[in-house]
């Protein structure tokens, strides 16, 4: 299939959706923080099912205004023949039609409580999160397993379903693969189903039609080869590359939203977290309104006595704050000693002002990301 039939497919395939009114299809979505890993899973399993058991339409659920926010999508989405993905997608911002009911989940395994109607009913989930057992009665595939990537899932499918996969979807899903595993670089992120993933994608991509790259073709392990790394390094690269982004657009780029129900009391509460990731460094920054007290008790204790994260508390003075509300100049504070910050750090907590109580933490274990705080989180919060 070429470039051209591949996008013009999408294309087509976006227009009977809306005629149908949505009707008798499958929406597949994957999580709202629209990185490429949703974007490929996305994409690949909504072909895939679409080709085995009935319409199917991936749904991207980065809003218009968000999706400059991410050039590495951009320029998966350009290797895969994907110049408008507003036109040859749909996209958040597309009307969505009344009668769609059928969700299938990737990337996440919770459905948005947006599209949580009282007739919707999710049909299948591919997922690498923290598996929160949902969907067991009406999900088929059901599928949570922690590798890298949920695009090498996505892509085993694939692999077990026998389907032609087009070379712009093959592109999409290693991709994904790549930056989610720094390249398969060894001692990261990748197990072994991410490994097994990208060299059956490999042989179907792009980078095969460029340099006639086969399985067989000689010793070097093929995720090894030049082409895939330069396309590793191209991809981070663009990821990295955030400097025409604002603190805003930063913090917009990897917002997730969670609920979780507290025990004894009936709140619903809503946190979100932003961590910004330097090199080898993280930190994270806790909001909570003043009026919910308790559970701000519940959180620093359950944060701070938490041996995964290793958390350290630290003084706004840090993060060039002065007083509550002006931000000084810049201040340098590379490499802040683990002991400095202590004392100043409990005086602080009404640096957001009176309606809010604050607190910022170093991760003394940098390598726990959000997949690794979100469920901790939950746990303190609601006691499971
Ligand atoms: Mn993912």
């Amino acid at each position: 299939m070429s470039t051209s039939t591949f996008s013009s497919h999408l294309k087509s395939q976006k227009a009977d959706f809306l005629a149908d009114n949505g009707e008798g299809w499958t929406i597949v979505m994957g999580n709202e923080a629209g990185d490429l890993d949703s974007l490929a899973s996305a994409l690949g399993y909504a072909w895939l099912r679409s080709h085995t058991s009935g319409k199917a339409i991936a749904y991207i659920t980065t809003p218009r205004e968000d999706f400059i926010l991410r050039a590495e999508n951009l320029y998966a989405l350009g290797l895969a023949g994907i110049i408008q993905p507003f036109e040859e997608l749909y996209c958040s911002g597309d009307p969505m039609p009344s009668q769609v009911s059928q969700f299938a989940l990737v990337d996440h395994n919770v459905l948005d409580t947006r599209y949580n109607t009282p007739t919707a009913r999710v049909v299948a989930v591919i997922d690498h999160h923290e598996d929160e057992g949902k969907y067991k009665d009406t999900a088929d595939p059901r599928i949570v397993e922690p590798v890298g990537s949920c695009s090498s899932l996505v892509a085993k499918l694939f692999q077990s379903s026998n389907l032609p996969i087009p070379p712009e979807l093959s592109t999409l899903l290693l991709s994904a693969i790549l930056i989610d595993t720094k390249g398969l670089k060894a001692g990261g992120k990748a197990v072994d189903v991410d490994r097994e993933a990208a060299a059956y994608l490999i042989p179907l991509s792009h980078l095969a039609r460029s340099e006639g790259l086969s399985a067989l073709s000689d010793n070097q392990p093929i995720t090894q080869r030049s082409s895939v790394q330069s396309l590793s390094v191209t991809l981070g690269e663009k990821k990295s590359n955030v400097s025409h982004l604002s603190t805003r657009d930063l913090l917009r780029r990897d917002y997730k939203e969670y609920t979780f129900t507290i025990p004894a009391s009936d709140h619903v509460t809503r946190s979100s977290k932003m961590m910004r990731k330097g090199k080898g460094r993280r930190e994270q920054l806790w909001i909570i309104k003043a009026t919910d007290e308790g559970i701000a008790e519940k959180l620093w204790q359950g944060l701070e006595s938490n041996e995964e994260l290793r958390l350290k508390r630290r003084g706004f003075a840090n993060f060039g704050f002065v007083d509550n509300a002006e931000i000084a100049e810049e201040t340098e504070d590379e490499d802040e000693d683990d002991d400095e910050d202590s004392e100043e750090a409990t005086t602080d907590e009404a640096a957001f002002g009176e309606s809010y109580i604050a607190r910022a933490y170093k991760q003394r274990n940098a390598n726990a990301t959000r997949k690794q705080t979100a469920p901790i989180l939950r746990k303190i919060l609601e006691g499971t």
